[in-house]
């Protein structure tokens, strides 16, 4: 017998729009679309999952494991294919059809505004280097709220901040590829700010829907105790986490980043300064948020000169060693568990719902088609519990949404890493539930977690 899941602990599984939707033809072109192209990456977005296509099997397969939630992202340029203008009719009624999808289903949908997929056109005129780009980003979440807002009570405005900022504009590795610090911390106030006016545009059109911002967050430790270790720890939970949670639980940029990065000449947060924030910003910023959503993978630990650095120290790829995901990210449930504590501790949010949590590993149909995926079984136990241990120790996690529903679109790296409960071939497209996926299914028809056979995936 595994142990209970408390009453109102929500299960359900997260996708993201570029990574499974395909249908590529009927949309705009956005940020990802070129810069695959243009880095000669695997243009696997055009047809991803082929989920437009396949609506209602994907649907159907959510029923068949019980979710009670599932969140999704819409493709901006689906809906506005140049950012802004005339709606596109046909875009907006494929979210039409997922939402009421979902609701005759019973399942409760979580829409996520924006997850990484900017319109081309918008990049073309400055993108979120621009503040024109907060009041496209407002509109649009105006039109979709006003499209949807009687049917979604969960909007998540934007999903990992951090990674659109740091990876699209200061590392080059996301799109759009820029590679200046000043501008990846112009772009993350652009996001910012926009989260707090579309919060206002949502609340304005339908008073009862709840905001959420979903948040990538990395707990640190140092490497060592030696002082040096522990002030680039500090530095770098700084930059990873606190340069967000801060200003959206309204304690503004912290003081000692601010600080750092203006005598390093990189940025300067000071309203009225020389940078992006304008007088007022910070408290656009800090909305009251309902929901913080909390992306969760993986903690890191830190040595001196890499402040600013979270490579993984395992290489991405097949066959990790013990302890580590095909991301080369080490399993850490005890890290979640400490981590939401701290979250309580430092901003005692209303509500966190973990908006992504999972792990990459290939497994893949045997002969007899059954896909025994038990490390990620393991994953999901051991990261669930660790929720639910938190929640009884009092801090308010409302739910835990997997990452990810389908094997998808995984960015940089093509269909190499499977995070799915649900297997895809991507030849085919036919699905094939995985051992995880009957697991969560089990798991949400007992309100227990079910015990895994086998060797857990942090042992
Ligand atoms: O696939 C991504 C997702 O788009 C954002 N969060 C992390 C996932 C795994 O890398």
């Amino acid at each position: 017998m595994g142990r209970s899941i408390p009453d109102g602990f929500v299960l359900g599984a997260a996708t993201s729009a570029f990574q499974i939707e395909g249908a590529a033809d009927r949309r705009g072109e956005t940020i990802w679309d070129r810069f695959i192209r243009v880095r000669g990456l695997p243009d696997t977005g055009l047809v991803a999952c082929d989920h437009v296509d396949r609506l209602d099997e994907d649907l159907d397969l959510m029923a068949e494991l019980g979710l009670q939630a599932y969140r999704f992202s819409v493709a901006w340029a689906r809906v506005l294919p140049e950012g802004h203008g005339r709606p596109d009719a046909a875009g907006l009624g494929f979210y039409d059809r997922l939402v009421d999808g979902l609701l005759e289903r019973g399942i409760v949908p979580w829409l996520t505004l924006y997850h990484w997929d900017l319109p081309q056109a918008l990049d073309d005129v400055g993108g979120w280097r621009v503040r024109d780009t907060v009041g496209r980003f407002t509109d649009y979440a105006a039109l979709m709220v006003g499209r949807l807002g009687d049917r979604v009570p969960n909007w998540i405005t934007h999903n990992e901040p951090w990674v659109a900022s740091m990876l699209g504009h200061r590392d080059g590795v996301f799109a759009p590829g820029g590679t200046d610090m000043g501008e990846a911390l112009t772009v993350a106030h652009h996001l910012l700010v926009s989260h707090g006016t579309a919060a206002q545009a949502i609340r304005a059109a339908a008073p009862a829907a709840r905001v959420a911002a979903a948040i990538d967050c990395r707990p640190a430790v140092p490497a060592t105790d030696r002082e040096e270790d522990v002030v680039a720890t500090r530095h770098f939970d700084g930059f990873r986490n606190r340069w967000f949670l801060d200003p959206l639980f309204g304690h503004g940029y912290p003081d000692d980043m601010v600080d750092a990065y203006r005598t390093a000449g990189r940025f300067d947060a000071r309203p009225g300064g020389d940078g992006p924030v304008r007088d007022g910003d910070l408290d656009l910023i800090a909305q009251p948020l309902d929901v913080l959503g909390l992306n969760y993978y993986t903690g890191i630990r830190i040595s001196a000169g890499r402040e600013e650095d979270e490579t993984p120290d395992v290489a991405p790829g097949p066959n990790p060693p013990e302890g580590h995901t095909e991301m080369g990210w080490p399993v850490q449930p005890d890290v979640l568990h400490g981590f939401l504590l701290r979250l309580q501790r430092d901003y005692a949010p209303a509500s966190i719902m973990i908006t992504e949590n999972g792990a990459s590993f290939s497994d893949g149909p045997d002969a007899e088609g059954r896909v025994h995926d038990v490390r990620r079984t393991a994953y999901l136990h051991d990261h669930l519990a660790a929720a639910i241990d938190a929640r009884e120790a009092g801090v308010p996690v409302e739910g835990h949404l997997t990452w990810s529903l389908l094997d998808n679109l995984e960015w940089t790296q093509g269909f190499a890493q499977r995070f799915g409960v649900i297997h895809v071939d991507h030849t085919t497209q036919r699905r094939t539930v995985k051992d995880s996926g009957w697991w969560l299914r089990d798991a949400i028809a007992s309100r227990t977690l079910p015990d895994v056979p086998g060797p857990s995936a942090g042992a």
